[in-house]
């Protein structure tokens, strides 16, 4: 038909979103439906995601639309995370949360014991401390009975659209985020798991993001009345979608996805496997049409979000013009693996960081933020200049996508540092890819069909490189 309805379910790090997006033949409409709070739980067994509130809030949207001529539905989330199912399908333990603590030491003792360069072969991943594969390695540690029990892992999203459908599979653009699926079989690395000890009788068939569709349960379909809805999963990591909605133009791009975390790529056709990409730790995640997500992930705005939850969150807007009125001081290493982890001391860390690098101390929240920012637009000019060397890519434009993209000041300064042209917006862009992603499915279009639609809509601000004074 002429115009087909998808709702997009988006949950990010700090919040989840729920949006109706409409596609005409003369553009699309987002309507925002539904917007919670994702506050993850600390316990005496560590951090954990709120799964049930979750779950509670992607229903409550759903029900705002009960009725409704909806076509599809899709869910996205966060990478890495996972629950483990019994055989009724009851959660055994809750989801932990990636910056639980639990893996501390566990991925360097993989690099050490088995090998980095011998896992990066295999499957092309980063390396990030949580990781599915340290994590269940954690869980083997410390509580192996769960993995004896467990019946199926399920990552978040597919745990959702489990519960949404009754089905159990993996979608394809998070399974690359495990760092065991294989990069030239594209099934499970059975191989390296039973090399590292590790069951695997629980992992799930894959599919394909964009790529088949679902009924919804009968208890759900008959509470919600939507009279013809099929549940689509997009690409569901979250950072797969955002990489849809970059309103690209020919070959030259990279993009940053601009949130919690700065994923910082470009789009490729095969991943890039080799010692030079191993040794700036890029990753080939997957993307959706068979797309590979060339990236590295940059700590991100994470650091200034809990910078202002110890300033008791202060007005975001109040934040950046303290930090255009700040003097410089010392900028710092972003991706120091000590600003990982929550904390209400981050301004403190940052402080320290300074002190131990013999730099000037940034000690007014203007200039914490100041720092902030500015040491996170430098590490992007490294990450866009190590891209280009182990592509072979010239890069002409750099597409800022998600919350970041409002920043001005940061897409000025990643102007400046990349020596790109920034290109910001869409803001929203995962829940306008997962839609997209949807509708590819449902109206049979390509991924540059899905991206000249967007483009019908979406005007980026232009941020060009400030010449330099010499
Ligand atoms: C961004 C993101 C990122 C992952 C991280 C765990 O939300 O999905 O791509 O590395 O969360």
């Amino acid at each position: 038909s002429a115009e087909t309805r998808h709702v997009a379910i988006d949950l990010g790090a700090s919040s989840g979103k729920i949006a109706l997006v409409t596609v005409r033949p003369d553009g699309l409409e987002v309507q925002e439906i539904h917007r919670f709070d994702n506050i993850p739980v600390e316990t005496p067994q560590g951090l954990y995601w709120n799964m049930l509130s979750l779950w509670k809030d992607i229903v409550a949207g759903l029900r705002k639309l009960s009725g409704q001529n909806i076509h599809s539905i899709g869910v996205d989330t966060w990478a890495v995370d996972f629950a483990l199912l019994d055989e009724h399908d009851l959660l055994l333990d809750g989801v932990h949360h990636y910056r639980d603590p639990r893996t501390n030491g566990i991925m360097e003792r993989v690099q050490d014991e088995y090998g980095s360069w011998k896992v990066y072969q295999r499957n092309g991943i980063q390396f990030l401390p949580f990781n599915t594969l340290y994590q269940l390695l954690s869980v083997k540690q410390d509580h192996p009975q769960l993995l004896t029990q467990a019946r199926t892992l399920l990552m978040v999203p597919d745990l959702l659209h489990f519960w949404l459908t009754g089905v159990k599979k993996t979608e394809r653009t998070n399974a690359s985020t495990t760092q065991f699926l294989h990069a030239s079989t594209g099934q499970w690395d059975t191989l390296l798991l039973e090399d590292l000890g590790l069951p695997h009788h629980f992992l799930p068939q894959i599919t394909e993001g964009g790529e088949g569709a679902f009924p919804l349960r009968e208890d759900l379909q008959q509470e919600l009345n939507f009279p013809s809805v099929k549940v689509v999963p997009p690409g569901t990591h979250d950072t797969a979608s955002a990489v849809v909605a970059v309103p690209a133009e020919g070959e030259n791009w990279a993009y940053i996805s601009s949130g919690t975390w700065s994923l910082v790529g470009t789009e490729l056709e095969h991943p890039v496997l080799t010692e030079e990409a191993f040794e700036r730790n890029f990753t080939n995640e997957l993307g959706v049409s068979g797309t590979v997500r060339y990236l590295k992930n940059v700590m991100g705005l994470w650091i200034l979000q809990e910078c202002r939850r110890s300033w008791g969150h202060a007005d975001y807007l109040e934040l950046y013009r303290e930090a255009d009125e700040a003097r410089d001081t010392s900028l710092f290493d972003v991706d120091d693996r000590r600003f990982l982890a929550p904390g209400l001391d981050m301004p403190a860390r940052i402080q320290t960081w300074c002190k131990e690098h013999g730099g000037e101390v940034p000690t007014t929240r203007g200039e914490v933020v100041r720092a902030v920012l500015r040491s996170l637009a430098r590490q992007y000019g490294q990450v866009i200049k190590d891209l280009q060397s182990t592509t072979g890519k010239t890069l002409q434009q750099l597409h800022i996508v998600g919350g970041g993209a409002h920043i001005e000041p940061l897409c000025q300064w990643t102007a400046n540092e990349t020596g790109l042209t920034v290109l910001a917006g869409p803001t929203d862009g995962t829940l306008l890819g997962n839609a997209l992603t949807q509708a590819m499915f449902v109206r049979g279009w390509s991924l540059s069909e899905a991206r000249e639609k967007l483009k019908q809509n979406i005007k980026p601000r232009v941020f060009t490189p400030a010449v330099l004074q010499v």
